[in-house]
């Protein structure tokens, strides 16, 4: 990675800073979002394109998975969701004249902000083996060649099929389908870097990977947790809900190492006095450092049940005896756990005072309806399960789980990310999926599990796997430890890309490589049977369509279900019974079947057709049922576990900006944070900048340090004085991912802790 970008990439990297933000949106934020859409759409398409935004005949925003809500304002404005409108929509073009243009070591030394700005892909493109550039290559040719390589591996599982999570359900329904007809569960997906230490925990816990809440449990909550999350970024419409939470008399606590200035004050675009004043958000703010939040809730347990034990008879206990008793199990052993916390080395884990976690507590105790609302500031440590399960054990020692206003809020990425899951895109599948999916299909899917994306990169490292499939998603871009990941890729023999826009992962490639250039949600979708709609789920277990309105960015271009079924009928052939060109004709056929396979999909085709479509069950919501290995909802009591930083070095989170999309980056500001104009910075407290003489203005390699002793390194950065938590840094995804080693993962879920790096600074 070179610290300036690479000569002629007209991105120039000089960062300006000034004091972060106080508030979020308001009108600089209409301002900002208008000028970005119309540079890629022009001022016609930018108004026809932003109006059908989450309207109910218009198409899903493609920008984050939170909930649409049944009042729908006309152009319900959302920074965010309008600028990945604007990313799709753009009338820049990437054709093959292009790709002759530009050689693959052009591409490759291009940021990924350079890449993204091209436009969008108008035609399947080949990389021959030897060759130097992608060259135009026809659909037929371009499956013709995947089935070649897929045909010749020893063993079905020595290919990978990823997926990011934009593809609609019934894409990833057919995906699964035909990884699993061709005879592996590799089938790796953004999730298992993002929410699977949420799945994992929620699971064991509550017997259902999801959250527990609708938006109208937002509005009823007396408090709202807010830990590990950035909305007024990345999921700009919560701030909505928080602020009608609020007006209802709701109090919120947010976690987190920043100060977010979404979380600080939000000024609803939607109403004047929104746009004036605006409304303050947090009650409290609780600074913890990072990884400190199992420590934090740990704590707030033993003082619970220790509020519990001093309430006299006549007063309601701090805890409900009633839903312990009755629909959980391990409580004993969780309790004699959390008794033995000590307040002195959770004030070490946390940095934070007494004083504040005892404000907490009392919010705690005077809140009868609570919700936990996280996100990665959560999940992507070392002990990420562990740190939600103990989110889980609050909520159950107050019965605030299965009660309107009360529950579990994971807070989703990608916008189906959760539908994609329901769908069976997923390397561990449940044996009671598989069962239903070959009767459904008389086909016999494998038992043994397949590679997530860890471990998918560990086997194209050594080897045992040789094609990589990703459905969307920038695989190379948004994965750890960078280089050897690159490495790793290098050595496919096959790496196939069905894409909207170009990334790294198009300039990264194994011996051959394909782009297929596909559709996007905004994309109208005409098959043999007429236009087609898709269906997707939001991060609360809502199920509902989209349809595209605009003229697809090409002639050429395949939806992604139409890819799914011909490479399916390319690699399959004859031999398979499924009905494959049907579902690339109508796309209710591909609904049918997901109805007979998936629970709770019953009669899909006329349910979703009903305006807001419909909820999905969930059993610890809806009847308090929680189908665990006890059938009650468990308790849990890990060891409590946080990072220990050696002398002289810094914690590092990496995070997004406020102008990217994962690795789509919009543009060069993070403009809530007030740094403008360049990526490459650290954001480092005063106090540890001093100890560790690091001038604000100036700049330093990142090196991350890790217990295989391997050096990486990241040049170049700029330091930024900011008032992150003691002890922690932080700094942007994907440039600093070369910092994140591939083994540093989460116990059970084995999601990269992205969020833990320990690192020191080199000055440059
Ligand atoms: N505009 C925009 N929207 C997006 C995305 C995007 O890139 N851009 N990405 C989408 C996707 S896929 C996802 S998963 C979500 C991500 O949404 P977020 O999880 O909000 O994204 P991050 O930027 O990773 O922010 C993590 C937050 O957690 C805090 N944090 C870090 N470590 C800790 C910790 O140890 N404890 C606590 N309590 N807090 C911590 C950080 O300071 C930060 O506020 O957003 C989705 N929406
Ligand atoms: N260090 C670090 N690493 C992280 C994270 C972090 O916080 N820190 N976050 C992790 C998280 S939460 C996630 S979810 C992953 C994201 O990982 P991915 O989902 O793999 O990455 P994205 O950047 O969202 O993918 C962007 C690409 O998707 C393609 N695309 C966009 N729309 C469509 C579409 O409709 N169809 C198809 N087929 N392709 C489309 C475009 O080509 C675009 O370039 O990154 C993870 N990596
Ligand atoms: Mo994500």
């Amino acid at each position: 990675m070179a610290a300036k970008p690479p000569a002629g990439d007209p991105v120039q990297d000089a960062p300006q800073v000034a004091p972060p933000k106080h508030a979020a949106a308001g009108l600089p934020a209409i301002g900002h979002t208008l000028k970005m859409a119309q540079r890629q759409m022009g001022v016609a398409r930018t108004a026809r394109t932003l109006l059908k935004v989450n309207q109910k005949n218009g198409f899903d925003c493609p920008g984050c998975a939170w909930p649409e809500g049944d009042h729908r304002h006309t152009a319900e404005f959302c920074e965010n969701g309008a600028k990945a409108v604007a990313e799709e929509a753009t009338l820049r073009r990437v054709t093959p004249e292009f790709f002759a243009a530009h050689p693959l070591v052009d591409l490759a030394a291009r940021s990924g902000y350079w890449l993204g700005q091209q436009g969008r892909i108008t035609q399947p493109m080949l990389l021959p083996e030897g060759g130097d550039r992608y060259e135009a290559v026809s659909w037929e040719r371009a499956f013709e060649i995947i089935a070649e390589e897929l045909r010749a591996l020893d063993s079905p599982d020595e290919a990978l099929f990823y997926t990011s999570g934009r593809t609609s359900n019934e894409a990833a329904f057919l995906f699964q389908l035909f990884a699993r007809e061709y005879g592996t569960n590799n089938l790796p997906d953004c999730s298992n870097m993002c929410h699977e230490s949420s799945g994992s925990a929620l699971n064991e816990t509550i017997g259902i990977g999801k959250g527990s809440v609708s938006l109208e449990d937002l509005h009823q909550a007396d408090l709202i947790i807010v830990a590990g999350q950035n909305p007024g970024t990345n999921h700009p419409r919560m701030l909505s809900a928080l602020e009608k939470a609020k007006s209802a008399g709701a109090k919120i606590i947010s976690v987190n190492p920043l100060p977010e200035a979404g979380m600080e004050r939000f000024k609803n675009p939607q109403t004047p006095l929104g746009m004036l004043k605006g409304t303050a958000l947090n009650d409290l703010f609780l600074q913890i450092r990072i990884g400190g939040d199992q420590a934090l809730f740990r704590l707030l347990n033993k003082l619970v049940l220790e509020a519990s034990d001093s309430a006299s008879g006549a007063e309601p206990g701090a805890t409900d005896e009633a839903f312990i008793r009755e629909h959980t199990h391990g409580y004993e052993d969780f309790a004699a756990a959390a008794r033995e916390t000590d307040w002195a080395e959770t004030l070490t884990a946390t940095g934070l005072t007494r004083p504040e976690i005892e404000r907490a507590l009392a919010m705690v105790l005077a809140s009868e309806r609570t919700i936990v609302c996280w996100a990665m500031g959560l999940t992507q440590h070392k002990h990420s399960v562990a740190t939600i399960r103990e989110v889980v054990n609050l909520l159950l020692l107050r019965g605030n789980i299965g009660r309107p206003g009360a529950g579990v809020c994971p807070v989703r990425g990608h916008s189906n990310v959760q539908g994609d899951r329901t769908m069976g895109i997923f390397e561990r599948p449940a044996p009671a999926f598989l069962d239903a999916l070959d009767k459904e299909f008389g086909i016999t899917s494998p038992r043994h599990h397949g590679y997530d994306v860890v471990r998918s990169i560990q086997a194209l490292r050594d080897g045992k796997a040789t094609v990589l499939f990703a459905m969307g998603g920038n695989f190379v871009g948004a994965t750890p430890d960078t280089e050897v990941t690159e490495a790793a890729i290098r050595r496919a023999s096959l790496t196939v890309h069905v894409s909207t826009k170009l990334n790294r992962s198009h300039a990264v490639t194994g011996r051959r490589a394909l782009i297929l250039p596909t559709l996007g949600r905004t994309d109208k979708d005409v098959q043999a049977s007429g236009k087609q709609v898709v269906t997707v789920e939001d991060s609360m277990g809502m199920v509902h369509t989209s349809r595209g309105n605009l003229a697809p960015a090409s002639p050429h271009l395949l939806s992604e279900p139409a890819i799914v079924a011909r490479l399916a009928r390319a690699v399959l052939g004859p031999a398979s019974a499924t009905p494959w060109e049907e579902f690339e004709r109508d796309y209710a056929a591909i609904r049918d079947r997901i109805s007979r396979v998936v629970p709770g999909f019953e009669d899909f085709n006329a349910r979703v057709a009903r305006p807001g479509g419909f909820q999905l069950p969930h059993a610890p919501r809806d009847e308090r049922r929680f189908p665990t290995k006890t059938g009650k909802a468990n308790f849990t009591a890990a060891p409590v576990e946080y990072p220990r930083v050696p002398e002289g070095r810094l914690l590092l989170q990496t995070l997004r900006s406020h102008d990217q999309y994962n690795t789509t980056i919009y543009g060069l500001d993070d403009r809530y944070r007030g740094i403008t104009g360049g990526r490459r910075v650290v954001m480092v407290n005063p106090a540890d900048a001093a100890e560790l003489g690091l001038a604000d203005g100036s700049y330093a390699d990142i090196v991350s340090e890790w217990k295989d002793g391997v050096e990486r390194r990241a040049p170049g950065f700029r330091i930024v004085h900011y008032p992150t938590a003691r002890g922690c840094a932080a700094a942007y995804y994907p440039e600093t991912n070369v910092l994140v080693p591939l083994d540093s993962t989460a116990d059970t879920s084995n999601t990269p802790a992205s969020k833990s790096v320990v690192v020191r600074f080199e000055p440059a």
